[in-house]
């Protein structure tokens, strides 16, 4: 009969692997990004979404011709889980919707024409020089293992916690050298298959009167289950800013992560602050042509570092 052997894995030959800046093992990074969303029905019409558009997870994995520092630039393979129609990375310079913001449409003597609009036009060719660039690393990259995978999902919460465990669980293997950046916004809230409504909900029933349950919290699991020794880093969005902090440092001792990201909603693309036991850093971008994950990314890479020295292997 045919065994599976529980230590073969995909990211076997990994820890053998130098990383890019030509030395230590291997680092893999999961990164999450963009909403989840909760269906109400189990022929599912309608669902509760949220706003997140995937673009801080999407910039953190790219590999830029700048001297911007995201995951794959600095030697990380990076596993992309994000939910489908949320950004991806190298495809933010592009216009929200192609198509239509490519036209710019004027009125003369009642005529409509319409033109291509010439900002879009040259931020259609930055991306596909970007993407050209990423052509050009892929080889090597692929050479060196695997460096980046995407999986797309429709991102129905109890979906993407499977697929996390999976990825995490054959993550385990590398140990300390092992990252979870879970940028995405997973709800907080679901309803429960056994008590949806199988068809589409009718609104001749009057009013909508609905109870979600609370969805299991899949930080605790990650960390002492599917990754006990891998540099976790969660995030926390908040509008208030009173609670910000407060919510923050809980999360960082209840789930034992080794960072929070701190954000406001309103706020998020300029600061952020990173939470960690050794206290708390605000991190801005440096200009307005730059963005604030470059920083961040640079300082989370220094502690994985750190983390990567002081962690022994689980083997
Ligand atoms: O996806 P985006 O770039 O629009 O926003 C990023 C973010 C605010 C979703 C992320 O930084 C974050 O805080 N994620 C966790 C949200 C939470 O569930 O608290």
């Amino acid at each position: 009969m045919d065994t599976v052997d529980e230590t073969t894995s995909f990211f076997d030959t990994a820890p053998l692997l130098k990383d890019g800046s030509g030395g230590g093992p291997r680092r893999v990074v999961c990164v999450t990004s963009g909403g989840t969303t909760v269906p109400l029905e189990q022929r599912c019409v309608r669902y509760i979404d949220n706003f997140s558009s995937g673009h801080r997870g999407a910039t953190s994995t790219e590999y830029t011709p700048t001297s911007f520092k995201y995951f794959l630039k600095s030697g990380y393979s990076v596993i992309f889980l994000y939910r489908r129609g949320t950004c991806q990375p190298y495809c933010r310079s592009l216009p929200e919707d192609p198509l239509l913001e490519c036209f710019r449409v004027t009125d003369d003597d009642s005529c409509i024409q319409v033109q291509v609009h010439e900002s879009h036009s040259e931020a259609v060719k930055t991306a596909i020089s970007k993407h050209h660039a990423v052509g050009a690393i892929s080889l090597s990259l692929v050479q060196s293992c695997v460096s980046y995978i995407c999986l797309k999902v429709s991102f129905h919460d109890r979906l993407f916690q499977e697929i996390l465990r999976l990825i995490a669980t054959s993550m385990k293997m590398l140990g300390p050298s092992g990252m979870f950046y879970l940028a995405a916004a997973v709800s907080d809230f679901y309803v429960p298959w056994e008590s949806m409504a199988v068809h589409k909900i009718q609104s001749a029933s009057g009013p909508l009167d609905m109870r979600l349950a609370q969805v299991p919290k899949m930080l605790s699991v990650l960390r002492k289950v599917w990754a006990p020794t891998a540099f976790c880093v969660s995030f926390k969005l908040e509008t208030d800013k009173e609670i910000l902090l407060e919510k923050a440092d809980a999360a960082l001792k209840r789930y034992k992560m080794n960072a929070v990201v701190a954000n406001e909603l309103s706020s998020r693309k300029e600061v952020v602050i990173l939470v960690t036991n050794s206290g708390k850093v605000s991190v801005y971008r440096d200009n307005k042509d730059s963005d604030v994950e470059s920083p961040l990314i640079k300082l989370l890479v220094d502690k994985h570092s750190a983390h990567m020295n002081t962690t022994k292997l689980p083997f």
